[in-house]
């Protein structure tokens, strides 16, 4: 099963924390996007994100691999020392090949996936012929703001 994953840090060793993720998959990637810098989207008064995106491809059902990724964000807090702190690192799978879904637990592809720019823009950058619901990334990326899509900024390697 090919999939889509967002991983994105805003806190500690950002950089590391993704790696760590790049390292749990290593085996089963199949592209990966650089680092990218981006603003917070939603709640804005908080740090800059680091964010990635991993093409990967797994002997698992897309729930286990939301566990998977569930399983990774839980061991990344566990180094943390801030209680009730932000979040160290977000796992989200953006999309699975072939699968549409909107249970709450997990929605395919990610619901808010084609209005952030630190989705898109990743994902573009480690798959340049990827489609969202049929359509070219470009095109969504085409219809945010500009300014957001310039916010986005590219980090060094993954
Ligand atoms: N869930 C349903 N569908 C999915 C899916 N496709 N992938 C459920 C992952 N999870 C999915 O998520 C809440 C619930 O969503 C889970 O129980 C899961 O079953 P969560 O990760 O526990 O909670 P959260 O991350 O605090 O909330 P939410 O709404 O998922 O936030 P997001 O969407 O993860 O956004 N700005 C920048 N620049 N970069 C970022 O990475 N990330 C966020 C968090 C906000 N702003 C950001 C970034
Ligand atoms: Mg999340």
């Amino acid at each position: 099963m090919r999939a889509v994953l967002s991983i994105g840090s805003n806190m500690d060793d950002r950089r590391a924390l993704l790696r760590g993720v790049k390292e749990e998959f290593a085996g089963e990637i199949v592209a990966a996007s650089p680092v990218f810098a981006t603003p917070p989207w939603g709640v804005t008064d908080q740090d800059e994100f680091l964010n990635a995106v991993l093409i990967v491809d797994v002997e698992q059902t897309p729930l286990e691999l939301l566990r998977r990724g569930q399983a990774l964000e839980d061991a990344a807090e566990r180094v943390r020392v801030r209680r009730w702190g932000p979040r160290t690192l977000d796992v989200d799978v953006v999309a699975v090949e072939g699968v549409e879904s909107d249970d709450p637990v997990l929605t395919l592809p990610h619901p808010h996936a084609h209005e952030r720019a630190f989705v898109l823009v990743p994902w573009l950058a480690a798959d340049p012929a990827a489609q969202l619901q049929g359509r070219p990334l470009t095109e969504f990326i085409a219809a945010l703001d500009p300014d957001e899509v310039a916010g986005v900024v590219e980090a060094g390697e993954l």
